[in-house]
């Protein structure tokens, strides 16, 4: 038997390639949101996976922005930067047949000196078949990775060879966490997390990104979790979308977004959400700040 291994893997890619996705598929648990928009992601989510000879320590980054120059992107660019030098191995995440100058640009934040294995995700879009093999040739020429591998976080196709190529990559070590821990994050955050995944995927193009969810009180009791949650909007004209004809939209938000938490935490929630407009929050330092981004 082999010597128990324990490290970090950093997912790092452009945005909408599945990094998201795939920590969830790779630790059996929806920790991490995900939308078909791309720059869904703004938080540094960690998914642990024990087995019995491996801990991994899934980092899921934010895909690098490129979208809007603000001062909440610009944080989020650091923090894709940050992970990629902290990580023992990067799982550098591409999408089948698709390979351009943001897959680069994400790319060449990645340190000299770290290991990176290629993963080039969505393969079960991928037709004919036939053309993925040249595809991977095509990655194998812009940087010396570890290696390359082919999976899909939709089906689960191919990540047993990922995890098992990636913990070449980790050190002896024991466990860094317990071995039943999922995350390193409360379901304070989680439930944040849920409303602002709903806001990608219920609002229109626009809207998501000039939104963010802040929970102003959680409690317990007894198998019930009571939230309260605000939804800052950057300007007027925002609310009454966010809020919908009747506050349909903010009753559909809310109900699918305390659907996830129950599922989550394994018991009931009441929820309540509020939406309040913060101008220009995006450049504002101390609400950044607030909203754990700086
Ligand atoms: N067909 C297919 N779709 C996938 C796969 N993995 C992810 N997706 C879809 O791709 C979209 C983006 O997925 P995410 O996991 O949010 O991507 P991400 O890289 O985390 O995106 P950002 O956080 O915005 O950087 C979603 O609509 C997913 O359902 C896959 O293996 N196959
Ligand atoms: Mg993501």
């Amino acid at each position: 038997m082999s010597a128990f291994r324990s490290g970090s893997v950093g997912l790092v890619g452009r945005p909408n390639t599945g990094k998201s996705s795939l920590l969830n598929r790779l630790v059996g648990q929806k920790l991490a949101i995900v939308s078909p928009r791309e720059q869904t992601t703004r938080h540094l989510v960690t998914g642990i996976l024990s087995t019995s000879e491996c801990q991994y320590a899934f980092v899921d980054s934010p895909g690098f922005q490129t979208r809007h120059r603000n001062l909440l992107n610009r944080s989020l660019n650091r923090r894709a930067g940050e992970v990629a030098r902290d990580v023992d191995v990067v799982a550098f995440v591409l999408e089948a047949l698709r390979l351009d100058s943001a897959d680069r640009a994400a790319l060449t934040r990645v340190p000299a000196g770290t290991p990176v294995v290629a993963v080039v995700n969505k393969v079960d879009q991928v037709r004919p078949a036939a053309r993925l093999l040249p595809f991977l040739e095509r990655v194998a020429r812009e940087r010396q990775f570890a290696a390359i591998v082919p999976v899909s976080a939709t089906t689960g196709r191919n990540l047993p060879e990922l995890l098992k190529v990636l913990r070449e990559h980790l050190p002896e070590s024991p466990p860094h966490y317990p071995v039943d821990q999922l995350t390193d994050r409360d379901e304070r955050f989680f439930a944040a997390e849920l409303v602002r995944e709903k806001l990608f995927r219920l609002l229109g193009e626009e809207l998501p990104y000039r939104c963010d969810v802040m929970v102003d009180s959680f409690r317990q009791e007894g198998r019930l979790r009571r939230i309260e949650a605000t939804l800052w909007v950057e300007r007027d004209s925002h609310k009454p979308i966010v809020l919908g004809k009747g506050g349909a939209m903010l009753k559909r938000i809310s109900t699918d977004a305390r659907k996830d938490m129950e599922n989550l935490y394994g018991g009931k929630v009441f929820l309540q959400v509020w939406v309040k407009v913060k101008r220009r929050w995006t450049e504002d330092e101390r609400t950044l700040r607030e909203l754990g981004y700086a």
